[in-house]
């Protein structure tokens, strides 16, 4: 009678081949690759890289295979008095990218926020800030040229009408500013990507379409825009549904530009989370991943840091938080399998190791263990355990004071 080679197996043995097929029990950046993007990747900033909790995670890429500096590429730091330039904070993020083997998006050049005071206190003719926006970029693009994959150019330049945001550039120069940004980079670095980042134009609009005009503008000219950033700060409950975030999407690869979610995370906008909120969450996350990965020329999906402890969500929006994939004490939000089962995992294996303590997590897909870890001593599914979803053939039976809660067609989980 035939016997499967799998049954004579030792332990061990299927272990090592669960090392050895990563992708089928990955991580999210593996998985990410898996699935055709180029990176999944977080938001970091100084501050934290003190914190070797956070920092062994970050560096893990199987995880995390691309790092945005959350600040200290801006103006405020990078040129804090005119003509002044000072790289040591911006080098910090990029050298650890670098160290890790990361890729990097660089964060970013012109944006109506966090300006010195020489700028926006200064006295301007539409010659000197011209003149000043081209030395920064000019400096900027030059000292990082080579170690970034993209620039986000020009940052939140439009209201939620559509209309221009009036700041400083606006008002100085008009909206050229836009495109004479987009010309200078393009001048100082030819081959990294160049794009237009916002909030607000995950889903179509009034934003968006002015995003997309900008875009069309900029392209008829023959001005150099690589892409475009949909940020996606979201809300749990108020996510675009998964349908308008891929027409969406669409309507912006149409015009001969990638996309990428540049700064994802899904805020509660009261604490603590309801279970059901929790739930609502992965749906969320999952349906801006997906939407991600079914769209060509979508390139990577990077959250807004990886962990509340650093989110900058409750110091915004007082009262509201829990918006990351990790919770402050780096035990995973259930968001984070369902993050998994839309970039095509399996959320059995990884979580039986990823619940079960911090520090586990941290060593990687190395220490992988057997999807036993979820099951309880009685046979039921153990609380953070898959027990539903497409293709599923583990246990569907939760132990006891925790429910199988559907998060998506992939993935149910027992919470
Ligand atoms: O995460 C950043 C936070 O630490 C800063 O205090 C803030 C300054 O305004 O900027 C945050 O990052 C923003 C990003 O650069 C652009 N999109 C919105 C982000 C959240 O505010």
């Amino acid at each position: 009678m035939f016997k499967s080679p799998l049954a004579t197996m030792h332990v061990s043995a299927l272990i090592s081949l669960v090392v050895l097929f990563p992708v089928a029990f990955g991580q999210l950046n593996t998985l990410a690759k898996a699935k055709g993007l180029m990176y999944f990747g977080s938001a970091t900033d100084n501050g934290e890289l003190s914190d070797t909790t956070y920092v062994s995670i970050l560096s893990n890429t199987s995880q995390f295979g691309q790092i945005t500096p959350g600040n200290t590429q801006k103006w405020v730091y990078t040129e804090p008095t005119q003509n002044t330039f000072s790289w040591t904070q911006g080098d910090v993020i990029t050298s650890f990218a670098e160290g890790n083997g990361q890729l990097l998006r660089c964060h970013n050049l012109v944006w109506y926020n966090e300006l010195p005071s020489w700028i926006t206190s200064g006295t301007w003719t539409n010659a000197t800030l011209i003149a000043a926006l081209k030395n920064h970029i000019a400096n900027e693009v030059t000292h990082y040229k080579g170690q970034c994959y993209a620039w986000d150019v020009v940052n939140e330049a439009f209201n939620d009408d559509g209309t221009y945001r009036v700041d400083v550039f606006y008002t100085t120069i008009g909206p050229e500013y836009i495109p004479i940004a987009f010309e200078t980079a393009a001048l100082y670095d030819s081959s990294v990507k160049l794009y237009y980042n916002d909030y607000n134009i995950e889903y179509a609009g009034a934003k968006a379409t002015a995003a997309q005009n900008l875009v069309t503008s900029l392209k008829a000219r023959g001005i150099k825009i690589d892409g475009v950033g949909l940020q996606a700060h979201f809300i749990v409950g108020s996510t675009p549904s998964l349908s308008s975030q891929l027409s969406n999407l669409k309507a912006f690869t149409a015009l001969g530009v990638e996309v990428a979610y540049t700064e994802l995370d899904v805020r509660f906008s009261s604490l603590p989370p309801t279970t059901a909120g929790l739930t609502q969450q992965g749906t969320d996350y999952a349906n801006t991943v997906s939407a991600c990965v079914q769209t060509t020329n979508c390139v990577g999906v990077t959250v807004w840091d990886f962990t509340d402890k650093y989110s900058w969500v409750p110091s915004t929006f007082s009262g509201q938080g829990d918006a990351c994939l990790w919770y402050t004490d780096f035990t995973l939000h259930p968001a984070y399998y369902s993050v998994v089962a839309a970039l095509g995992g399996s959320a059995t294996a990884t979580s039986s190791t990823v619940v079960s303590t911090a520090t586990t997590l941290v060593t990687s897909t190395t220490t992988t263990t057997s999807a036993a870890a979820t099951t309880t001593a009685s046979g039921t599914v153990a609380k953070w355990g898959q027990c539903g979803g497409t293709g599923w053939t583990g246990g569907t039976v939760c132990e006891s004071g925790t429910t199988c809660t559907y998060s998506n067609a992939w993935y149910s989980q027992c919470l």
